[in-house]
């Protein structure tokens, strides 16, 4: 076979046919895409499974046989277990670089500094001044909102002590990490100390490396996400249930089109506001548009369609998908999982790509940035640019497909949902998985990856696994991905086993539910606490009847997720392939080894009938460790479906 042969990627590109349908588009018009540049880049074999070492110029070295050493004589287990730890380093500061710009905004709303935004959730910045021990008698919002946006500044920077979520996590979990030493000082603290320890000659056992790297992306999972997704809350809004749509086919042939792509919300929920401001809607009637439509890509996506129920063009993948449909007049984006190849695919188009954060100059993009004292004045000038450009539109192809969601499972939603406004509770589901009418719980997260077919391994894992009674959480690109296939309406209970459809029915939700985005990953990490101190289901997260899947992960992030759910106790299953396949050794402490020590362990399996396999059997373990009752298919007879959601009626092709 000719090299040239050995790069192709044989496996069908997507399952999605609104991809499928733009992929022909890209081909005739001669432009490429992640899709088809994955077929022109081979991974090297060696950065692949995690054995090239490039930490100092006498290298890089890469580490090719058995037994060989690098120039300083690190072995390749050093090496793999190094660069799966700056990878964590790397994913845990994006999260939380998030999370900080989301605290600094906060405080200036606090302090009245910002034109057009206010404090929205009050129950919200109560409970969470709870946990910050920050008092609220007699005070108005803004004092205490000012006092938690400090509290939660201070968190990046200490130096000693513990984050202050540290105590939202149970007792015991507390006490693992102090016996450890893996309790989290300061977010940015132990990112720092990351990179020091992983930097030429000095840390020099993989376990010890990989060790700190727990404690780094523990001060993600329980520190920057978690601090992001709060304060995101209070500025913004709880998510409550909302329906919506989800696919290309949301974007409009008569309206002025306006994505948006990244991850912060802090501009995109100027943008939602200037969208539906009517001088801006006489603005793009006046050049021939019916209105403005709103829609969004990966996580600002999701952040939008949480609150407001903005619906996503589509995920990862769809990015470039988007804008090859000719009908989006502004791609707007913020920061993290932006191609830099947007600007050559928008340079065929009248398509105006648009970056707004300092900390992502694009070039080729115009930069508007976010006015932190006036996000809706920057909003609105991204809008007349939008509106600027529909009249240069040429020929269009959007695909007519998408298909109705629910999304809006806050940790706060699903107590409501599962217990009523006055006794929002988790106990239901408790006792729903005590007495085996579930069989267990599973969040499937992550992104997309062209390595695999997109959406494939998402979609078969969530089938299965609600085919077994299995509830089912999803965040970031994963919940957009079964969005697309019909799986986030009360309609999918048709796929549920009858356990599971027992109590989605009588609970009125679907089997699958829609988290939020990647920072909202933190609200697992509270689902589960709270499910633990319930009662009945064991005193730690590692007692739990529960798995967490990336099925087609692709980013540092990922990883930084997959270790802080590791050491919260959780067994975490990755598709794809292995970062870490060049030590067998650094395998062991990611698997047998964190297990021992912390409960929680990382796997990479690319298959995902073998991820299933294996999810089902650790959820079964874990039942009959507590000593649960024995999970029964099919004892539990099916009920009529309820229907607590109303799906909008469309004419659109929804995929099935
Ligand atoms: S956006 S990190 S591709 S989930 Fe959060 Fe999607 Fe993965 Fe980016």
């Amino acid at each position: 076979m000719s090299d040239e042969k050995k790069t192709k990627e044989t496996h069908p590109k997507t399952i999605d046919p609104a991809a499928i349908e733009m992929l022909k588009v890209a081909e005739s018009e001669g432009i490429s895409t992640a899709f088809s540049r994955v077929d022109e880049i081979r991974p090297c074999p060696i950065g692949q499974s995690g054995s090239c070492c490039k930490h100092c110029f006498m290298g890089p070295c890469r580490f090719t046989k058995e037994g060989s050493r690098g120039i300083c004589g690190a072995t390749v287990d050093t090496v793999v277990a190094r660069n799966l730890a700056r990878a964590v380093a790397a994913g845990t500061s994006a999260h939380s670089d998030h999370g900080r710009d989301v605290a600094l905004m906060l405080r200036a709303v606090a302090k009245g500094e910002v034109k057009g935004y206010k404090i929205k959730d009050e129950d919200k910045l109560k409970a969470v001044a709870g946990y910050l021990h920050v008092s609220t008698e007699g005070r108005s919002k803004e004092e205490i909102a000012l006092d938690v946006a400090n509290i939660a500044l201070s968190n990046f920077g200490r130096q000693e002590g513990q984050l202050d979520y540290i105590d939202r996590a149970t007792g015991k979990r507390q006490e693992l990490w102090k016996n450890l030493d893996i309790t989290p000082r300061g977010i940015d603290r132990e990112v720092v100390e990351m990179m020091h320890r992983t930097s030429i000659g000095v840390d020099q056992d993989p376990e010890h490396i990989l060790l700190h790297a727990l404690k780094t992306s523990l001060g993600n999972g329980w520190g920057g996400s978690m601090l992001a997704t709060d304060m995101q809350d209070i500025l913004f809004g709880t998510p409550r249930g909302r329906t919506g749509k989800v696919n290309l086919g949301v974007l409009k042939e008569d309206e002025v089109n306006v994505v948006v792509h990244g991850h912060e919300p802090l501009l995109s929920e100027a943008i939602v506001a200037a969208a539906s401001d009517p001088e801006m809607i006489k603005e793009a009637q006046a050049k021939g548009a019916k209105g403005i439509n709103l829609a969004g890509i990966c996580c600002t996506s999701n952040e939008i369609l949480m609150r407001h129920g903005i619906p996503p063009a589509g995920n990862f993948l769809h990015q470039e998908l988007a804008i090859l449909t000719g009908a989006v007049d502004a791609f707007v984006v913020d920061v993290q999982c932006i191609f830099e190849a947007l600007a050559d695919v928008s340079s065929h188009y009248h398509t105006r790509l648009i970056s707004t954060s300092p900390k992502a100059k694009i070039s080729a993009a115009e930069y508007i940035p976010l006015d932190e004292h006036a996000p809706i004045e920057s909003a609105k000038k991204i809008i007349q640019v939008a509106i600027d450009a529909y009249p240069k539109r040429k020929t269009t192809h959007i695909p007519k497909s998408y298909s109705d969601l629910v999304a809006g499972f806050s940790h706060e939603y699903i107590k409501y949902m599962l217990g009523g406004q006055y006794r929002a509770t988790f106990r239901p589901l408790n006792d729903a998985v005590i007495s085996g009418r579930l069989r267990g719980l599973a969040a499937v997260v992550g992104c997309n990856n062209p390595r695999v077919t997109q959406d494939e391994g998402h979609n078969y894992v969530v089938k299965e696994l609600i085919k077994n009674d299995v509830l089912v959480v999803q965040t970031g690109c994963g919940a957009i991905a079964n969005a697309k296939y019909g799986l986030l309406i009360p309609e999918a209970l048709e796929f549920a086993g009858p356990g599971l459809r027992e109590i989605c029915e009588a609970v009125g939700i679907p089997p699958v539910l829609h988290v939020g985005s990647c920072v909202d990953n933190s609200r697992i990490l509270t689902i589960l606490t709270e499910v633990i101190e319930e009662g009945g289901l064991g005193e730690d997260i590692d007692d739990l009847p529960a798995v967490g899947i990336a099925p087609e992960w692709m980013s540092e992030k990922a990883l930084a997720i997959a270790s802080y759910c590791c050491g919260s106790g959780a067994y975490v299953l990755f598709g794809v392939g292995s970062p870490v396949k060049g030590s067998a050794k650094v395998e062991e402490i990611l698997t047998k080894g964190w297990e021992e020590t912390v409960g929680g362990k990382l796997e990479f399996e690319p298959d995902p009938a073998k991820i299933v396999e294996k999810a089902l059997a650790h959820i079964q373990a874990k039942r009959a460790a507590l000593g649960l009752s024995e999970y029964k298919p099919g004892k539990y007879a099916r009920a009529e479906a309820s229907q607590v959601f109303e799906t909008p009626h469309h004419p659109g092709t929804p995929h099935q």
